[in-house]
């Protein structure tokens, strides 16, 4: 049985320029409430676990479970390298997805939310696994395609400086709370499969209610600056130097 559709060249063509105008494309239906079911009891224990709190996982520690078999599965990842190459115009490289599954809970569920970011990977898949039905879902936030794939890893640097820092935070958070900036708001559904340009698009996700699960998997593809010196330099100097225990689980290395 296919765990994953192979879709048309229609239906991927309408995914691409949604992307390109509405800032996300939909693959509707494509994952079964099946498929989900033992994800779902892993994340409930993983919450429990923590006391109803935030917790994320990276793609090792998902391995054997659904998520490791869509990453590898041929239908989906021919579909990521589809969109890639219709959306950019360039060869899609061989699939290798940085993953993350993030659940959201308790209040660090809260203070996961509303933190506006670019991806470093071009393409952002994102399955929904748990979305609360009553109180607040949790609702994918963007900013469509707010710049173009910067060709440099310090253009990308100076973006981040200028989005990643308390005062732009705040002000976009104030901005979207009060309703003055309107981003493009994303109800998910699970058994659908949501695509954004992320390292385009300034993105979040709105909190859910402290008492509710909303997990997500993200598969992240093509990273836009990994052989750039000037990353790897800071990377290593960060590296060197001595790590302060993080509070909770960032979004993804710059
Ligand atoms: O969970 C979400 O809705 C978005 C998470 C995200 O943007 C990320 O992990 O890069
Ligand atoms: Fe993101």
């Amino acid at each position: 049985m296919d765990i994953f559709p192979a879709l048309s060249s229609e239906t991927i063509g309408t995914i691409v320029s949604d992307m390109d105008s509405r800032g996300f494309g939909v693959a509707e239906n494509c994952i079964s409430a099946d498929a989900l079911t033992d994800l779902r009891q892993f994340i409930a224990e993983a919450v429990e676990r923590t006391g109803g709190e935030y917790i994320a996982f990276s793609s090792a520690e998902v391995e054997g479970t659904y998520l490791q078999e869509l990453a590898r599965y041929p239908n989906f990842q021919s579909l990521c390298r589809q969109i890639y190459s219709i959306g950019t115009r360039q060869p899609a490289p061989p699939v290798a997805f940085y993953n993350i599954l993030r659940c959201l809970a308790g209040r660090t569920g809260e203070q996961n939310a509303y933190v506006f970011h670019y991806d470093s990977y071009v393409l952002t898949i994102l399955v929904p696994i748990l979305i609360p039905n009553e109180g607040q879902p949790g609702d994918l936030i963007l900013f469509p395609n707010t710049r173009p794939i910067r060709k440099t890893y310090l253009g990308n640097l100076i973006d981040k400086i200028l989005l990643d820092n308390p005062v732009s935070q705040m002000l976009l958070r104030k901005g979207v709370q009060s309703g003055r900036i309107k981003p493009e708001k994303v109800r998910m559904i699970p058994g659908n499969v949501y695509f954004f340009w992320g390292c385009r698009s300034i993105h979040a996700n709105e909190p859910c209610d402290p008492d509710k699960i909303r997990a997500t998997a993200l598969f992240h593809y093509v990273d836009s600056h990994a052989q750039s010196w000037l990353r790897k330099t800071l990377l290593g100097l960060r590296q060197r130097k001595p790590q302060l225990p993080r509070p909770t689980p960032t979004i993804q290395p710059a």
